[in-house]
């Protein structure tokens, strides 16, 4: 990228920005937030939010940001923009760019953490809010507690007071905050996220105090959530359009699509921002909002990522602009995702489903299949596979969903239909590539596979339906991925 000339964005510049703000008052509020994971999506969705519940009710709701990359150039980006930063909302008729000020301060760890468990004592703190992707949790899916033989596990439990690992860093700020707990608000792309969240947090805090346990799992909130908006990672084309409507040089904006979408478990005890009034939805029961779109969004995106990435097909929209992806992709919604979700009587699914094709069609977001494709091993599971056991147990077919699950097993192979090779990005890549690469025949690739026990449950792994449905779906694959696509449309 080419520097501009242009100042940098930074608090002074605000004056000159009335177009891009939320509103033109505005006093900064003391820190109540501490959020882990300060990536593109919770900057183009959650503090949006904040700042508009802010706008609307008040309250001291500031945002803490921390990131928990060991690299630093995140915070001393944002640091130098003091906080600031635009979010470029892209949609079919333009772009518009919005400053928001939630964002007070930003940490990274593993270097910041005195600081950070400082303010995580601090009592204003009431809500701690995560998008650690879910990599981030340290699970072990078989069990649903903390993953004993991850390494930054085992090395936390060694060293408790100066944790690096997200369980690590909630157990041992809880710690300080026995006489007022704050609320922990998981805003990953799991099914009952808080409450996975909470089985992790507790079964760590057991390894080292029962007592601590046993406390946090009858004080401590845990609310789970629906979190949507289609965020894309950063390019140059965004640092441009902010460049040209701000006039002030944004080296970290967000591109995003007009639409959000935040349902939350209402349940914070010491409180929390006027959500409500920025448009979440506050209720008692997440699970059926959760389902549908993890299911209808996340898993549509997942199948579309892998045949494109094997079809040679760039980004989501040129993907549904497809005739027959777009075929394929809405009998998989009607047919095989719909019936396995129960939803309220308001909750029109099929309308869901068409918005949802609407959606990915925006020619102005240019989401890249790559980026969906990534972490495949984390994410499958609650996208395709889940709704696969429910359809298997009813005796229901689910040929497209396991095309899915076959196309991502053909993914691992690390190269396109027309040989071009990709790298495979996954915290178990090293495994899933040998697995790939030792494994000549769909037979063998399936086999080898299945037993991978943090992926697939037993259950799942031991039926003979499945395996040949994954089997069927590789042999039509090897005849190419577009192919596939026609033969399930
Ligand atoms: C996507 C999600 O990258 C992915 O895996 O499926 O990030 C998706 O864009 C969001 O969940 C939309 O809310």
């Amino acid at each position: 990228m080419t520097r501009s000339s242009s100042p940098r964005l930074t608090r002074h510049a605000l004056p000159e920005l009335h177009a891009h703000l939320l509103s033109p008052e505005w006093r900064d509020p003391a820190i109540g937030i501490v959020h882990l994971g300060i990536g593109n999506f919770h900057r183009a969705h959650q503090a949006l939010y904040t700042e508009e519940a802010i706008v609307a009710a008040g309250g001291e709701w500031g945002i803490c940001g921390v990131t928990l990359q060991a690299d630093t150039s995140k915070r001393d980006a944002l640091a130098a923009q003091q906080g600031l930063y635009s979010v470029v909302e892209r949609g079919p008729a333009g772009a518009r760019v919005i400053v928001p000020r939630v964002l007070r301060k930003v940490l990274a760890m593993p270097g910041d953490g005195a600081r950070l468990f400082h303010r995580l004592a601090d009592a204003r703190v009431r809500i701690v809010s995560l998008t650690v992707t879910e990599k981030g949790y340290c699970r072990d899916t078989a069990t649903a507690e903390v993953d004993f033989a991850h390494p930054g596990i085992a090395r936390d439990l060694v060293h408790p007071d100066t944790p690096r690992t997200v369980p690590g860093i909630l157990v041992a700020a809880l710690r300080q905050r026995r006489n007022n707990p704050f609320a922990v608000l998981s805003c990953d792309n799991l099914s009952h996220n808080g409450e996975v969240l909470r089985r992790v947090v507790c079964s760590y805090a057991r390894a080292l105090d029962a007592s601590l346990a046993d406390w946090i799992a009858e004080h401590v909130p845990f609310p789970s959530t629906m979190v949507d908006r289609i965020v894309p990672a950063t390019t140059d084309a965004d640092r441009a359009t902010a460049l040209a409507a701000l006039r002030c040089e944004d080296t970290m904006p967000v591109p995003c699509e007009p639409f959000r979408q935040w349902v939350i478990e209402d349940c914070f005890p010491a409180g929390r921002p006027a959500w409500e009034a920025a448009g979440a939805q506050m209720v008692d029961d997440v699970t059926p909002f959760e389902l549908a779109k993890l299911r209808m969004l996340n898993g549509t995106h997942s199948t579309m990522a892998y045949l494109a990435m094997l079809g040679g097909i760039e980004t989501v929209d040129a993907a549904i602009g497809e005739p027959s992806m777009r075929a394929l992709i809405h009998a998989m919604m009607t047919e095989e995702i719909a019936p396995t979700l129960s939803v309220p009587d308001s909750f029109d699914v099929f309308a869901y489903r068409d918005a949802l094709l609407h959606r990915y069609a925006n020619p102005a977001l240019k989401h890249r299949c790559a980026q969906i494709a990534m972490d495949g091993s984390q994410k499958i599971p609650q996208r395709l596979l889940a709704p696969i056991a429910e359809r298997l147990a009813a005796q229901q077919p689910f040929a497209r969903l396991a095309l899915a699950v076959a196309a991502w097993m053909q993914f691992l192979r690390g190269q396109a239909d027309d040989g071009t090779r990709f790298e495979i990005n996954d915290p178990l890549a090293a495994r899933l590539s040998a697995c790939a690469a030792t494994a000549g025949t769909a037979d063998a690739l399936v086999d080898t596979l299945l037993p991978i026990r943090e992926i697939f449950p037993v259950a799942l792994a031991g039926s003979a339906v499945f395996r040949r449905a994954l089997i069927d779906a590789l042999s039509v694959l090897r005849h190419g991925a577009r192919h596939a696509i026609e033969v399930y449309a």
